[in-house]
């Protein structure tokens, strides 16, 4: 695929590609070596680039993709606000012709030797090597729920996917009665709150359609019902108080401890906990978040803690085991939602700390586990949800401002949709932003 582009851009055949590449391809040495080029791995990779320590190709990124998507736009996606196309980019124009770029899957890791295999054999040497493949979306992890993705006739979807996120606002839009189900799985996901997100949105969009009527619920020619396998709405009660009260207020059925396993036709079957039977639900829409998980190629590897995830210090974002091996990101082991606004925070520590490596010093690290989450509670609003290990609030604009970010408000609502998706290819994989501590 690599050749054939080139060819493309070039006019040139892939046989005089096929004969330049061995001059290139004999030196797979490199000081640093990225797996991935997501959030993480295009933000470390270029602030590595900006310290002035890097001669071209001395940096590598590793990544089969050929586009690179903005994930935390694919609820606006869902809610008819964006379209899939306009939030991705081609992932080589993303990167710095400094960098090299081996457009590859990774097949295996050998820290000990400081060596990756990738998907087509090469290997490729390290001084130090950065882990941040992100995790996976294991759609058949509920049985039924491929086939009803595929469906076209379905009113079945999902924003967590690329193929999927504009199928959302579809259903929703089809939908003129009956049961609306959204769920949230067990287990580690990307964006906790984007499940509600979602929901929220579409129910915005039934009561302007005169479809739903929050005050009224049973007497709506729609209903509405959240099945999330957790026991709240969400997981730091400081947010998860105002999101309860909204469902309330809302008329939103809660079906907590609910963990969706299957869905067949119109029918969605939940796991409850203790052993309790299955229980079913009838629906006529369905929004499903599918199961979550590290990649087989992180997981079965000596980087990975029990979980799967890259075993890193807390603070430094260094693997505890391998002094030159780090990780951020939605791979990481970090014990913080999985967001690109925590990645804004991990990522100036990770470079830092391995620039000081390098130097023969001590990682300072100082990561406090900073992560956010824009939760859209309606057309217009958003909830600025910004908290810290231990689930501790750590608001940007309640410090500098003196207001609570658990209010939703329109400027939170203009900061999610138009500022971040901004920011984010404009400064962040550029290696230019700092996330709440600004540009770099
Ligand atoms: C952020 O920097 C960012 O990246 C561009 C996001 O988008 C994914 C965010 O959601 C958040 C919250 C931040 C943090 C920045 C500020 C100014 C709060």
């Amino acid at each position: 695929m690599f050749s054939r582009r080139v060819t493309a851009a070039t006019g040139r055949s892939v046989r005089n590609f096929a004969t330049a590449a061995p001059v290139s391809s004999t030196a797979r040495n490199h000081k640093v070596v990225v797996i991935g080029g997501g959030s993480a791995g295009l933000s470390v990779s270029h602030q590595l680039l900006h310290s002035g320590k890097f001669n071209q190709d001395d940096i590598a990124i590793v990544d089969p993709a050929e586009w690179h998507h903005y994930q935390p736009g694919w609820t606006l996606v869902g809610g008819g606000l964006k379209t899939k196309q306009e939030l991705r980019r081609p992932m080589k124009s993303l990167i710095d012709p400094k960098l090299k770029f081996y457009n590859q899957s990774v097949g295996t890791f050998a820290p000990e030797e400081n060596l990756v295999t990738l998907g087509n054999g090469d290997k490729v040497n390290y001084e130090h090597l950065i882990v941040v493949p992100g995790i996976g979306i294991n759609y058949g992890s509920i049985k039924g729920l491929p086939e009803a993705l595929e469906n076209p006739d379905s009113l079945v979807s999902s924003i967590y996917g690329y193929e999927t996120c504009d199928k959302v606002f579809r259903t929703v839009r089809k939908l003129e009665k009956g049961k609306a189900l959204f769920t949230q799985p067990a287990g580690v996901i990307k964006c906790a709150g984007a499940p509600q997100k979602v929901m929220w949105l579409a129910l915005d969009h039934w009561k302007r359609a005169g479809l739903y009527n929050p005050s009224n619920p049973s007497s709506s020619l729609i209903n509405i019902s959240f099945a999330t396998a957790l026991p709240a709405m969400f997981g730091i009660p400081k947010y998860s108080a105002t999101l309860e009260k909204l469902r309330q207020e809302r008329g939103v059925e809660g079906l907590f401890q609910h963990d969706l396993v299957e869905v067949n036709g119109n029918t969605a079957t939940f796991a409850l906990p203790d052993g309790k039977e299955q229980v079913q639900k009838k629906f006529d829409l369905l929004h499903v978040v599918p199961k979550m998980g590290p990649h087989a190629f992180v997981k079965n590897s000596a980087l990975a803690n029990e979980a799967g995830f890259v075993d890193v210090d807390e603070g430094t974002t260094r693997h505890k085991k391998y002094s030159n091996v780090w990780s951020a990101g939605d791979a990481s082991s970090l014990p913080t939602a999985k967001t690109a606004a925590a990645v804004t925070s991990q990522a100036p520590i990770l470079v830092n700390g391995l620039l000081a490596t390098m130097e023969g010093k001590e990682p300072q690290g100082g990561y406090d586990g900073y992560t956010s989450c824009p939760l859209l509670t309606e057309y217009g609003k958003v909830l600025l949800a910004e908290f810290k290990y231990g689930g501790q609030p750590k608001e940007t604009f309640g410090d500098l401002f003196g207001i609570d970010q658990a209010t939703p408000r329109r400027a939170f609502y203009h900061l999610k949709k138009d500022f971040f998706p901004w920011v984010y290819y404009q400064a962040m994989v550029k290696g230019n932003w700092q996330g709440p501590k600004g540009w770099l």
